[in-house]
């Protein structure tokens, strides 16, 4: 829709309006509306989702510290202090022989294992005790006039077309939302890996036996440790993309994992099971005049690296404050620096990702030049402080200024 008049006016029927207008209430958007309301700046966040959906969707698992800093500047950190299990390393295994990355001793920092879903309850509780409006089971159809300073999305909610007016519009709609789809085509170059393999997840009643997250390259495929909880396991498998969940049952899920992962486990009640893409994608422009682009609406990672949600936090605090600055000083320079600034940070963050996925995940036959040449970065990780350290200080993240 180009043409005013098929909008609602201001103030009229269908009409609302706002500073930012939001879309998706996943941790990108939820986030920026917290951020902006510290701020004493408006916005309404649209979620085409129900609440109960967005609350219990399964996916990552771990935070950065910068993470976890933000979230603490946000006031909304304390049951992930509470619940959320802080890890100061974690272990790379090949084929049994295990190695241990001491990221205390790297980079004096440390991840936190704190649910997806648990971040996203938290931020939504704290937009709903500050007033923030996020309208739920809203599907956002298009965004209008975003080369112009009075920008719109259009929306329906409860069977109805309605209209948000708004200064600025956030697309953290994810991989397969609006914002990315609608942002002119000329203006960015798209880059992607399809990997040939994919993940699949379980979730197990399950007390996990080891200490940290172990990342297990082996012979028939690499495996992940990972967990929720003293009381409940996340565990991972390397899988062809053809596969099908049918093909596993718990039985064989444990049996892989145990021989992959190289120690027993607890077999508990597998209660989630599904099948994941590994995927690598970017654009390298994540704006055009008031409409800007953040978390996976602009980049997917494969989930090697833990980073997805980290690097959507780190761009929502960029836009954030380009968004502040506008409204403080009256000043776009931030602004327009934002998408600048961001890709910088994800090709880092694209790098450590991709790294992580070929350094642990079985492609070539064992024996060839290429599955000797991963072994060898393997016998050299065991001997090279400096490659450690490498992996250290981007697994926990860097610094959100140096980028
Ligand atoms: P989200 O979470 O996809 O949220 C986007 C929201 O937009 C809504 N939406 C719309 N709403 C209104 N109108 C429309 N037209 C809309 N279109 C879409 C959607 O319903 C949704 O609610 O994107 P966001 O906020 O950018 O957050 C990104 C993260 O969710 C993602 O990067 C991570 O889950 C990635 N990830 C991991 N990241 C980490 O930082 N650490 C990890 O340990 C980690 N592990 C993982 C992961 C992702 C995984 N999967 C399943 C892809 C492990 C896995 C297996
Ligand atoms: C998770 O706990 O879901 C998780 C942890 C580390 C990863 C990916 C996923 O690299």
């Amino acid at each position: 829709m180009k043409d005013k008049e098929k909008k609602a006016p201001i103030g009229g029927l269908g009409a609302i309006k706002t500073k930012v207008g939001i879309i998706g209430a996943g941790p990108a958007g939820l986030t920026l509306a917290l951020m902006l309301q510290k701020q004493g700046i408006q916005s309404i966040i649209i979620e085409n989702r129900s609440r109960e959906y967005v609350e219990n969707r399964v996916r990552a698992g771990l935070l950065e510290h910068n993470t976890v800093e933000v979230f603490e500047e946000l006031g909304v950190a304390d049951r992930l202090h509470k619940e959320g299990l802080v890890h100061h390393g974690c272990y790379i295994a090949y084929n049994g022989v295990i190695q241990r990355i001491d990221f205390q001793k790297h980079t004096q920092r440390e991840v936190t294992i704190y649910g997806q879903q648990e971040v996203v309850k938290d931020l939504i509780q704290a937009c709903i005790d500050r007033n923030i409006e996020i309208l739920f089971e809203a599907e956002a159809t298009e965004i209008n006039d975003f080369m112009t300073g009075e920008p719109s999305i259009s929306f329906t909610h409860l069977g109805e077309n309605k209209v948000l007016n708004c200064d600025f519009v956030a697309g953290t709609d994810g991989f397969h939302g609006l914002g990315r789809k609608t942002l002119p085509k000329e203006t960015y170059n798209e880059f992607k890996i399809e990997y040939p393999f994919s993940w699949l997840g379980i979730l197990a009643h399950s007390k996990p036996n080891y200490d940290e997250l172990i990342y297990a390259y082996h012979n028939e495929g690499f495996a992940l440790a990972s967990m929720r909880s003293e009381k409940v396991c996340r565990l991972y498998l390397q899988v062809p993309n053809d596969e099908k969940i049918e093909n596993w049952t718990d039985e064989k899920i444990w049996a892989e994992l145990e021989n992959r992962l190289g120690i027993e486990l607890d077999k508990g009640d597998i209660f989630e099971k599904s099948i994941t893409p590994m995927r690598s994608f970017m654009i390298d422009n994540l704006q055009a005049g008031r409409l800007f682009l953040a978390g996976d609406a602009g980049h997917i990672v494969p989930p090697t690296g833990a980073k997805g949600l980290n690097l959507a936090v780190a761009d929502v605090r960029n836009l954030a404050k380009g968004v502040t600055e506008f409204y403080k000083n009256g000043s776009d320079e931030l602004l327009k620096s934002y998408s600048e600034k961001c890709v910088a940070r994800v090709w880092r963050v694209q790098d450590f990702s991709n790294f992580m996925t070929y350094f642990c995940h079985k492609q070539a036959e064992n024996g060839s030049f290429e599955q000797l040449l991963q072994k060898s970065k393997f016998d050299y990780l065991r001997i090279s402080e400096a490659y450690q350290k490498t992996i250290a200080e981007n697994y926990v993240g860097l610094p959100f200024d140096v980028f």
